[in-house]
């Protein structure tokens, strides 16, 4: 038969998925769970058919400047690309795939988890019971959150995953508003009840929860600037398990501190791994929820990741396009 195509996996993977690869590929898997050095990086893709990174990976141009010529695809173990140059590797001729639909519910989830949690106050209230576990006891005006039902959420970006925590919203009562580049389908707007909001600003005024839903992209970088923040109402709370450039951060944390917003629910953050001890601060004092970038983080999503993965590279190699390509933004 023919030679089987070298893979290299940047990172450690579930069990089956790893397991899977090496049955199908010359797959030469990262043992150590840790990202790889950037000279790991060189030689992977100077050796390599297929490229298979994270997002803890840059992919960018210099990068796939110093390709060989066997790269053939960069198949992202993953949905959001915006740590890949799209643009660059098309130059070369690489073709880019990731794994859209399989995380879209469980993102969803992870994203009404957090509208439930911030409002309510629940990892305050279990904060109670660590430790000593000591509990003065119940009282009628301890503890009190925010009502979610009844109260209206802005979703910034409704896409596949937007869409997704609109109709769990939608169940919970909350009125969907929504902003995005274009409409969406007209039976999807009478089945969610859902109100479009062509600008953004105006819908940012009007909310008491907004959720970020959107890719990072340059357009999109800092789309929740400070003078957008400061358009919503101080009562608000913000949502976001997108990406963390979506969001002036420094800007939030300020907002928060002066309580010109309630509080925000974090999975992603700017500069990610690392987070703003303001924001680790704003966390004790149970302004924020911050969570360690777990919206697709589910074994059974992982292992889906991993089937999209290993059929998009063999589509590829079977001489077909593959079904999750990616394309360069239009210039
Ligand atoms: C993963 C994600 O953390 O798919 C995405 O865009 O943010 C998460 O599913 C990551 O992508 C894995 O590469």
């Amino acid at each position: 038969g023919r030679k089987k195509p070298l893979v290299v996996i940047t990172r450690k993977l579930p069990d089956p998925v790893e397991t899977r690869m090496r049955e199908l590929f010359d797959a030469r898997l990262n043992v150590e769970d840790r990202p790889m050095t950037q000279p790991e990086l060189v030689a992977a893709v100077r050796e390599a058919d297929v490229l298979v990174p994270t997002i803890t990976d840059r992919i960018d141009a210099a990068l796939i400047a110093q390709a060989g010529d066997n790269l053939k695809l960069i198949a992202n173990f993953g949905n959001g690309v915006d740590h890949i140059d799209v643009e660059a590797a098309a130059r070369r001729q690489v073709t880019v795939t990731n794994t859209p639909n399989v995380l879209t519910e469980d993102t969803a989830d992870m994203t009404m988890g957090l509208i439930l949690t911030v409002p309510r106050r629940l990892v305050e209230g279990a904060g109670v019971l660590k430790g000593d576990g000591k509990w003065e006891g119940w009282s009628p005006t301890w503890m009190l959150g925010h009502r979610i039902w009844g109260k209206r959420l802005g979703i910034v970006g409704m896409g596949r995953i937007g869409t997704a925590v609109a109709r769990r919203a939608k169940a919970f009562g909350l009125s969907i508003h929504y902003h995005n580049r274009h409409r969406v389908a007209p039976a999807i707007e009478d089945e969610l009840e859902a109100t479009y909001w062509e600008s953004l600003d105006q819908m940012l005024a009007r909310m008491d929860i907004i959720s970020v839903n959107c890719p990072s992209t340059p357009a999109t970088f800092h789309l929740l600037s400070a003078r957008r923040l400061a358009l919503m109402q101080p009562a608000s709370y913000i949502v976001n398990t997108a990406r963390g450039e979506i969001i002036d951060e420094a800007a939030l944390i300020e907002m928060i501190r002066e309580g010109r917003l309630a509080g925000a629910g974090l999975d992603v953050f700017e500069h990610e791994p690392a987070v703003n001890p303001k924001l680790v601060k704003l966390a004790e004092k149970g302004k924020v929820v911050l969570l360690p970038h777990m919206g697709s983080a589910t074994i059974e999503g992982r292992i889906d990741m991993g089937d999209k993965v290993i059929i998009n590279i063999r589509t590829l190699f079977d001489g077909h396009r593959p079904p999750d390509r990616v394309l360069p933004a239009r210039a």
